[in-house]
């Protein structure tokens, strides 16, 4: 097992290490404390912005890009801040565990950008089956408060501090900012048109910063260390804007699933081989893996990378194997996928492809909100011309059948769950176009069924 210093899950093995009382032994509020008392806002905004944290909820947009883009605030406006913790994608599984083995963390981080940004609330939304996050979280805002971390003047400053959990009701697309705002706001779940961006109007109208569990989570580390010490954790060179360390998912069929910490840039090859003690029957090849969560492009070992332009930072890599590439934000945008939440869903040559796709799309025809026709219909078409073929009732002319749906759905939509759908969809049947070909002609086997490793990630 690589040895890299562990940072976000420092405390993670500590006995009861959910507790205040151990997370403050370990260090837990130190930086909320010299934040509140000797950092400025603005300069507290500078190392977010040196740090180049790309957001970590699967978009990558950089955080302190994010917090710039605020709204300055109007005479009886209040400035919000909203964590995202609706991880609901399929194969993902790192936000629960911060929220329940180092809430305090999360709570630190909060109470250090509440100030950044001017805010005086906070909302923590989380997906309502993580009972025990919520639970976890619940007791820590209660510790914070009783020891005067928040309420009325925290650490002595006048500037008070209030933080909301609030569970979702189940829905997949209210991971979806502006549709979680809505939901909070106790709407329908449903994405806005962007813009206006939450920034500039969010929660109940109000300019809001709108940040994954994991983001947050960084911004104590951050202050400690400094924005730019805390970017060169990363093994990226610094002009790719991509610092830090992460927590990196492992699932399917690997020896040790789980959730690990690492700096940005480490390989697929390390977090499968490494990290995940490598393919789970040793007898079985690796065929494809999500890397990123379900809404990401598979990627496999046999496709190289071919970088056009001798500019792009990718022509370091030109010619290697995907799985060789640094995982980050931009790189795999250059290889044609997404890092997405950078948890990798591992699939060995036991896998139809045709049937982890179609649990895929009736997961999103299941998710999908309805507003936008191309969705709708189209996530919903894509699961029955799959479960036509499955059923042994396809044709081949039903493969680009898919393709001709996919096309048709991206770029077309309110939100990215069209994109999140249809993208994966697109990968799947370029890369094994002739499994899906055979399936069209001759339907799946009762063998061509996922097995629990994949079942588990790829069904919600
Ligand atoms: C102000 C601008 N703010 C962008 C903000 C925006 C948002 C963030 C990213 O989709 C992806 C999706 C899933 N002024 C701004 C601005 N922002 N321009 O930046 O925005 P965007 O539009 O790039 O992405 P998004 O709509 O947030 C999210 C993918 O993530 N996904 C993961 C889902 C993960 C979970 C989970 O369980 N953690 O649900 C996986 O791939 O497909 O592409 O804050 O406001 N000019
Ligand atoms: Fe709803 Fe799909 Fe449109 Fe998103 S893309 S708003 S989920 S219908």
């Amino acid at each position: 097992m690589p040895s890299y210093q562990n940072i976000l899950s420092n405390r993670y093995t500590l006995a009861r290490s959910w507790t205040l009382e151990v997370a403050e032994r370990a260090g837990a509020y130190q930086q909320a404390r010299k934040a509140l008392t000797s950092m400025t806002p603005d300069q507290i905004k500078a190392e977010v912005k040196a740090a180049n944290i790309r957001g970590r909820g699967g978009a990558g947009f950089p955080a302190g890009m994010k917090w710039g883009f605020l709204a300055p605030k109007k005479e009886g406006q209040e400035v919000y801040l909203v964590i995202n913790a609706d991880e609901g994608e399929p194969g993902t599984f790192k936000d629960r565990t911060i929220m329940e083995k180092d809430p305090h963390r999360l709570i630190e981080g909060c109470i250090i950008a509440m100030y950044a940004i001017g805010a005086h609330k906070c909302w923590i939304y989380v997906r309502c089956e993580l009972v025990l996050a919520i639970a976890r979280l619940e007791a820590a805002i209660r510790e914070a408060h009783a020891r005067g971390f928040l309420g009325a003047r925290p650490f002595g400053k006048e500037h008070a501090l209030d933080i909301h959990v609030h569970p979702g009701a189940g829905a997949y697309i209210c991971g979806e900012e502006t549709s979680l705002l809505n939901s909070l706001e106790g709407k329908r779940g449903e994405p806005r048109l962007k813009p206006p961006f939450p920034a500039v109007k969010g929660a109940f109208g109000m300019p809001t910063i709108v940040n994954n569990v994991e983001t947050i989570s960084a911004v104590p580390d951050v202050v400690a260390m400094g924005g730019e010490a805390w970017s060169n954790i990363s093994l990226l060179p610094p002009e790719m804007k991509d610092g830090g360390t992460r927590l990196y998912g492992i699932s399917g069929h690997v020896k040790r699933p789980g959730v690990y910490e690492a700096p940005v840039g480490i390989t697929m090859r390390e977090l499968i081989y490494d990290f995940g003690g490598g393919m789970l029957h040793p007898d079985r090849k690796l065929k494809g893996v999500i890397p990123g969560g379900s809404s990401t492009p598979v990627l496999r070992e046999q496709d190289k990378v071919e970088a056009k332009d001798p500019k792009h930072p990718l022509n370091k890599w030109h010619g290697k194997s995907h799985l060789d590439v640094p995982m980050a934000v931009d790189t795999y945008r250059g290889i044609g996928t997404m890092l997405g939440t950078c948890c990798a869903i591992v699939m060995d040559t036991s896998v139809s492809m045709v049937e982890a796709s179609r649990n895929l799309m009736k997961f999103y025809a299941h998710e999908s909100c309805g507003q936008c026709t191309p969705c709708r219909e189209g996530t919903g078409w894509l699961a029955n011309v799959l479960d036509q073929i499955a059923a042994g009732r396809g044709k081949p002319s039903d493969v680009d059948l898919l393709v001709d749906i996919s096309n048709n759905m991206m770029g077309n939509t309110i939100c990215a769950l069209a994109d999140g759908t249809a993208m994966p969809m697109l990968a799947f049947v370029r890369k094994f176009r002739k499994e899906f070909l055979e399936a069209a002609e001759k339907g799946l086997p009762q063998s061509a069924r996922l097995d629990e490793a994949i079942r588990s990630q790829l069904v919600r």
